[in-house]
């Protein structure tokens, strides 16, 4: 296709020319992104290409027609849907759940059609979409009518919404087609378009769609097709109705092809089976598939290929014999909200999990579902005693997906957070703006236990030699440790009947528990593990106080005076030495013999290196480069990130690069490891 410049005034009769040429390729490149997925031009080049034509319409307006890829972005509000009777009944399909009922469905075909036990039935096979099935109706090429399948028989006029949806072609492309020709089809929302819309209406306060297949629906039925046009909704399409000229095909997998030649978009997971182990197997196939699709579907949707055979089965009632709906199990259910119950995690969130009357949804029996946060549980108006809708998604974890606010009992009872942990009965703390609320026991809560002691004995906090995640897990799982202080307390035959641990390495590792007793204030308050409390705070504290009952007595006002400590930060100190049990465990720590070094308390202006700025580089031998800085940082220095002239010195460790190189051209005085331990000592 040749890509032409707009011309700014044209003739009418060159404007014209120019349309057609315009609609010919906006068709053309409309088909190879939304159906094909395989765009020939750049977006931005198709928007030029709209732009034009949509100023041809507007200079010209006698040339605007109905299948114009301008009519795309809706038109004003309707007072209500036209009806539409369906000249061929929308049929429905019957429903089979057990495999049982497909090869019962099989059996009927093949004597249905007086077939052999030896030949099997040829099918085509795809999946069922969970969307909203409509009709759409060519006439010599032009897409002039759309419908809902209402009844069956009669249908509500959407054809003003359906022509906003970008992999609806407004006009056939290719030749061949009848003159009228009725394409049966579902709309429907890709998963991605859905979450994304979520996402922007929740950020703006707005109501979210309930799940994709609402969103499809309530989308379609829009009075202003305007919104239909702002909604992310596509097609597929699986059937033919009415054709002027008889049968396009012989087949249905064969009319599918002709379908497609014509621009129409049809699913291609559609597959030729035989037999109902063909069936099943293809049933197998999806059901692994389904999580992975962009798309939600219910089922699959089993026909007998050959349209000979499809006639000489007929229908009963409403749906074809020669057809047939295999549901998987439901993605959704309705059940009873019994309880909310809090679950406390490794590092003290409390999850909200609701007790449910148990229902079979996704495929497994759900009696607890997850209800993220209290956030979650408010933003979804949820109460004890609720009607609630859980969804099982594949191997998604089942969650409680809205309330059905209708059915509230009288006796409905809200949510609430509890104030103190149920695992250790330490307060709750929920910090202003944060979703997750969590318990403040860090050091005594059993669900927090072994995260809380890895932390207590790493590298940076009391550094135990030998005591590595794996021992500590073992401790407390064997039950020999329950709080940081029992470390203490461990004897040699303990330790040494731990797994791959022996008496040597046993002695090694109470030698180590015993010179760890001796550290500075600031790691000890880095190992108790305080929210947002890291070496460097810690440090600032404990220079800030000098000892460690200042510390613990400080109120928030006085903590929001140490540097770098904020409202926050603050609160989480106050809080956490206000909870009476972790203050039994410093107690029960200082009573094991943990000790320090008394800090010289002095004005900020008195410490040994106030006033000095210092930048640190390379790589140090004793300790690593956040420790040095909070190191200097305790003896009243600041740390730079980069040299410049004001800088008093660079502490440069191995492999030093370009800030050396700085400091030198400076004339910076570069400082070894060797200064850092002195200043320290
Ligand atoms: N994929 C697909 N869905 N679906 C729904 N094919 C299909 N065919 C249907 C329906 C109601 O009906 C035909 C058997 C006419």
């Amino acid at each position: 296709m040749s890509l032409e410049s707009p011309a700014a005034e044209l003739s009418l009769d060159a404007a014209a020319e120019r349309a057609a040429i315009l609609h010919k390729q906006l068709h053309h490149h409309a088909w190879r992104y939304y159906s094909l997925d395989d765009p020939e031009i750049p977006d931005a080049e198709y928007d030029r290409l709209f732009a034009e034509l949509q100023q041809i319409e507007a200079q010209h307006p006698s040339l605007l027609s109905e299948d114009s890829p301008t009519q795309r972005v809706g038109a004003a509000p309707l007072e209500a849907f036209d009806q539409v009777q369906h000249s061929i009944p929308m049929l429905s399909l019957n429903n089979a759940f057990a495999d049982a009922d497909i090869e019962a469905f099989d059996k009927r075909v093949r004597e249905g059609l007086e077939l052999p036990e030896t030949e099997s039935v040829a099918y085509f096979v795809e999946p069922k979409l969970d969307g909203l099935a409509v009709s759409l109706r060519y006439e010599n090429g032009v897409l002039v009518q759309a419908a809902t399948r209402g009844d069956g028989q009669t249908g509500e006029n959407i054809t003003t919404n359906v022509k906003t949806i970008p992999s609806v072609p407004l006009r056939l492309q290719g030749s061949g087609w009848p003159a009228v020709l009725e394409v049966r089809g579902e709309v429907y929302m890709p998963l991605e378009g859905f979450d994304a819309f979520n996402k922007a209406a929740a950020a703006k306060g707005e109501k979210t769609l309930v799940n994709p297949r609402n969103g499809a629906a309530g989308s379609l039925r829009q009075l202003d097709s305007r919104i239909t046009a702002s909604r992310p909704l596509a097609i597929y399409c699986y059937s033919v109705g009415e054709a002027s000229d008889g049968p396009i095909a012989s087949s249905h997998s064969a009319s599918l092809e002709r379908l497609a030649d014509w621009g129409l978009r049809i699913c291609p997971l559609g597959k030729a089976v035989t037999g109902a182990n063909g069936l099943l197997d293809y049933y197998q196939f999806l059901g692994n598939e389904r999580s992975r699709l962009d798309y939600d579907i219910d089922g699959v949707v089993y026909k007998v290929d050959r349209f000979d055979q499809q006639r000489e089965l007929g229908f009963v009632a409403r749906a074809p014999r020669w057809a047939i709906a295999h549901k998987f199990p439901a993605q959704e259910e309705l059940t009873e909200l019994l309880d909310v119950e809090f679950q406390v995690g490794r590092t003290g969130a409390l999850t909200p999990v609701a007790r449910l009357k148990p229902v079979f949804v996704g495929g497994v029996t759900v009696s607890n579902a997850t209800l993220h946060n209290m956030d979650e549980v408010v933003r979804k108006d949820i109460h004890i005693g609720d009607t609630v809708i859980v969804r099982r998604a594949g191997d998604v974890i089942p969650e409680v997906a809205r309330s059905v606010v209708e059915r509230r009992p009288a006796d409905a009872k809200p949510v609430e957070l509890p104030s103190h942990c149920p695992v250790c009965e330490s307060h709750v703390e929920r910090v202003e703006g944060e979703a997750v609320a969590r318990c403040t026991g860090g050091l005594v809560c059993a669900a927090q236990r072994k995260e809380a002691l890895k932390h207590f004995a790493s590298r940076k906090a009391l550094d135990i030699d030998g005591l590595g995640d794996k021992l500590v897990e073992q401790m407390v799982d064997d039950g020999l440790v329950k709080s940081p202080a029992d470390l203490f307390a461990l004897e040699l035959a303990q330790v040494a009947s731990l797994e791959r641990m022996a008496e040597k390495s046993g002695q090694n590792l109470l030698n180590a528990l015993q010179a760890a007793k001796t550290t500075t204030l600031p790691r000890f308050l880095f190992a108790l593990g305080i929210r947002e409390v890291g070496e460097a705070t810690a440090a600032a504290l404990a220079n800030h106080y000098g000892d460690l009952g200042s510390v613990m007595a400080a109120d928030q006002e006085s903590l929001q005076t140490v540097p770098d400590v904020g409202p926050v930060v603050a609160k989480h100190i106050a809080e956490f030495f206000a909870e009476p049990r972790n203050q039994t465990v410093v107690d029960a720590l200082l009573a094991q013999g943990i000790n320090w070094p008394a800090i010289e308390k002095r004005a900020p202006e008195e410490q040994p290196l106030s006033g000095k700025t210092y930048v640190i580089t390379g790589t140090l031998e004793s300790m690593s480069r956040s420790d040095a800085k909070a190191a200097l940082q305790a003896l009243g220095a600041k740390v730079a990130g980069s040299v410049s002239k004001k800088t008093d010195g660079l502490v440069a460790g191995e492999a030093a690069g370009s800030k050396l190189t700085k400091a030198e051209e400076l004339g910076v005085p570069v400082l070894d490891e060797a200064w850092l331990m002195a200043q320290i000592s």
